[in-house]
């Protein structure tokens, strides 16, 4: 049997070879299942508050490996450093949120509707949980699950996405240094159709109870489907077509600040990137001038020195965003941001680049103005740096044009009216919505998660998440010593039901 390798390189220099090494089959992915599943009884046996305390530990191992793992981060997709430190962050305060939960985990005394019985719920674990990330948010979004997952005393498979293998490997390592016992939490490496294969059997063999993916709402769609066959409900957080809408009496240059780090920040690889600008016709020219001059003066390249946005994180994306977005571009839209269009090179440079643009994978930035409601671009995802600015002229449309794509991650309003502000948390369709700051940039104990074709209602972080990875189990306990019928033996209350006031 040949063995599949895998392969990572910086793709800010394509000569830095990050990582490199076998990769798992079918059957490995489920045996990985196999073993979460002898481990699960035992890790749930563990009381909640020590649970909690190796959450805790884990917590302080990353923050005391914060720089080596951002540097990682940056060396392996690319993040701007600063960037990447934030996300090293969002896990320990994923951890910081969750150790205390150790100590919570709470069930619910209820009343009972008769004498000498009461009521209970319980928080159970889930069971065996398969984890399966993107490549974006290659270390803060996997903790996002993790965390709560194990925490809830639930074992976990985990298959980072096969772009970020080194980094799998290293927080997979953390985790284990933060006191997990062994088996509790495995880490496989693994390409997409081999995973979706291990699954299908390890669902099959009755061996996972719960999966967690983040990711493309194609797979997305598939991995669903998959889940609901087997009577499972999914936590699925996918794709987005985040709209910004800045009214007439908006603060142009907050709304412009937020435009180019929401759109461009990440090099738009965000799923909470800004997708769409839908601008008030009175500043819609004002608008765009002033989103050009900011995009054109942003530096752009070496992410490990000062920039807005470094390389895309690996070929696919720059494929796809080269062969399938920037074709989205059409004769009535107008173009602008930089000095080329598409890959960076020397025939196609950049006014202003940071560094060596041969060694990586850069693009250009590229607004694209007088977005249509029907046009493609307006209705597809663009992962990358583009932004389409789109025009309007009433309310309505404003939130059309914000709600059409069927996508429902994250939303923005910039606005000085209180009224416009809440009119517009109650009409989209997003689950997020930021007033006067940009599309991303979510914090780490508020709900994440979004509806139509962003998922399926699931929500991470903070307490909302805990309905994931664990379900609620009910008891009630009657000391009456004879049988009481619920809905039967219950007491009524007289009421005189034809009373009237008198007048
Ligand atoms: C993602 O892109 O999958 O809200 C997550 C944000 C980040 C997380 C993004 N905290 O932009």
């Amino acid at each position: 049997m040949s063995v599949v390798h895998h392969l990572s390189t910086n793709p800010a220099d394509r000569d830095d070879v990050v990582w490199e090494g076998p990769v798992a089959d079918a059957e490995a992915f489920e045996a990985a299942a196999r073993a979460a599943r002898a481990a699960q009884p035992g890790w749930a046996a563990t009381p909640a508050p020590r649970r909690g305390r190796a959450i805790q530990q884990i917590g302080r191992t990353v923050e005391a490996n914060k720089e080596a793992l951002a540097r990682l981060v940056t060396r392996e997709i690319g993040k701007p450093y600063p960037e990447a430190l934030g996300e090293v962050q969002e896990i320990v305060d994923t951890c910081d949120f969750f150790l205390g939960e150790g100590r919570r985990l709470y069930g619910q005394t209820v009343p009972s509707e008769m004498p000498d019985k009461q009521l209970f719920t319980f928080r159970v674990p889930v069971g065996v949980v398969a984890i399966i990330t993107a490549g974006n948010f290659p270390v803060a979004v996997p903790s996002w699950y993790l965390v709560p997952a194990l925490l809830c005393g639930n074992t976990v498979v985990w298959k980072p996405a096969d772009y970020t293998p080194a980094l799998g490997e290293a927080l997979g390592a953390l985790f284990q240094a933060g006191g997990l016992p062994e088996g509790v939490l495995s880490v496989v490496q693994a390409d997409g159709p081999t995973t979706f294969a291990g699954l299908e059997r390890a669902l099959d063999e009755g061996l996972v109870d719960k999966v967690g993916f983040t990711g493309s709402s194609a797979v997305g769609r598939e991995i669903g489907a998959l889940c609901g066959r087997h009577l499972q409900s999914p936590c699925l957080e996918l794709g987005g077509k985040n709209p910004m809408v800045v009214t007439a009496d908006a603060d142009l240059d907050l709304a412009v600040e937020g435009a180019l780090f929401g759109g461009f920040g990440t090099a738009g690889q965000r799923c909470t990137s800004l997708g769409t600008a839908i601008v008030a016709a009175e500043v819609y020219e004002d608008f765009v001038a002033r989103l050009t001059r900011a995009v054109e003066a942003a530096p752009i390249g070496d992410p490990m020195q000062d920039v807005l946005y470094g390389p895309l994180i690996h070929e696919k994306f720059l494929e796809r965003f080269l062969d399938e977005h920037l074709g989205l571009i059409r004769d009535h839209h107008a173009v602008s941001g930089s000095t080329g269009l598409g890959r960076i090179t020397a025939e196609n440079p950049r006014a202003g680049f940071v560094g060596d643009h041969e060694r990586g994978l850069y693009v250009h930035p590229t607004i694209v103005a007088g977005v249509r409601i029907d046009d493609e671009i307006a209705n597809t995802e663009t992962f990358g740096p583009l932004v389409g600015v789109a025009r309007y002229e009433g309310f309505d449309e404003a939130i059309a044009l914000a709600n059409g794509h069927g996508y429902g991650l994250s939303s923005a309003i910039y606005t000085r009216d209180a009224t416009t502000a809440l009119r517009f948390r109650e009409r989209v369709s997003a689950g997020m919505v930021s007033v006067n700051n940009s599309t991303s940039g979510a914090e780490a104990h508020l709900p994440f998660g979004g509806n139509g074709k962003s998922g399926n209602g699931s929500r991470q972080s903070g307490i909302w998440v805990l309905d994931q990875f664990t379900r609620w189990q009910s008891m009630n306990w009657d000391y009456a010593g004879k049988l009481q019928k619920a809905q039967m033996d219950v007491a009524d209350v007289d009421a005189d039901l034809a009373f009237r006031l008198e007048g």
